[in-house]
């Protein structure tokens, strides 16, 4: 597998747990870099091309009730493989700039934190997969569990995840915020939980310090 690219391109990924804003400032982001010159592709994970698209699909359908962690970790991980091969490092190695809604870190904090799967299962996967590859930096969308429920609420219809108790919510944000304090150079911790022009002053501080870099 080569997972290497030797152009410009940074690997930016988005995450947080429900109704955290990722999606809604993910455009915002979008148009800061490109104000600022630079080439971006925007994705997702699971998802993001073809057949990781038909992957998501199985993974969020609420109807599907009966699909083991095991095989929900490994397809969050076959989806991957597409995804990195397929999308991401082609984008990289063109030197674009690539802004991705979650990425291995929500395995930790879902599959890890959420389902209770163990951790160094993931790391074997992420190893194979990844062959070493992280993002450059990592936004963590952060706000109290109660109030992203609400959020998501609001927006009708609950996928698979959305329907889980609000315990396995706080395992998952728990174990973001850990990853956060385990990889300081890496993440940036968003307060998400204030109104949306707050949320974005923050995240012109992280564009700021991007772009400058
Ligand atoms: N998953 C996993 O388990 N393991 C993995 O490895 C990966 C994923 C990669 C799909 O992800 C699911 O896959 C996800 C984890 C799992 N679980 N779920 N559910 P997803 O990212 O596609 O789905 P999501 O987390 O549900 O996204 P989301 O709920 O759409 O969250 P968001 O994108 O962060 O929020 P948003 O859509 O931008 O905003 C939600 C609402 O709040 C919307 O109406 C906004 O207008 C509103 N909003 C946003 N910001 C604000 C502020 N600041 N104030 C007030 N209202 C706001």
């Amino acid at each position: 597998m080569n997972n290497s690219y030797s152009g410009h391109g940074r690997f930016i990924t988005l995450e947080g747990g429900e109704g955290a804003g990722k999606s809604t400032n993910l455009e915002y982001l979008r148009g800061r870099l490109a104000a600022a010159g630079i080439a971006v592709t925007v994705t997702r994970e699971p998802g993001g091309t073809p057949l990781g698209e038909q992957i998501r699909g199985l993974l969020l359908d609420p109807a599907d009730t009966s699909m083991h962690p095991d095989t929900e970790l490994l397809l969050m991980f076959a989806a991957r493989a597409q995804h990195l091969q397929e999308r991401v490092l082609p984008a990289l190695r063109r030197g674009e700039w690539v802004l991705c809604d979650r990425f291995t870190d929500a395995t930790y904090a879902y599959q890890g934190g959420g389902r209770g799967l163990d951790v160094q299962r993931i790391a074997e996967l992420e190893t194979w997969v990844q062959a070493g590859f992280q993002p450059y930096r990592t936004l963590l969308f952060d706000l109290p569990v109660a109030v992203g429920l609400q959020r998501a609420g609001d927006r009708g219809a609950l996928d698979r995840f959305e329907q889980e108790r609000t315990a396995f919510f706080e395992r998952v944000r728990k174990s973001y915020l850990e990853r956060a304090g385990a990889f300081p150079d890496r993440f940036r911790v968003i307060d998400a939980g204030r109104e949306l022009a707050a949320v974005q002053a923050q995240l012109d501080a992280v564009v700021d310090e991007l772009v400058s870099a």
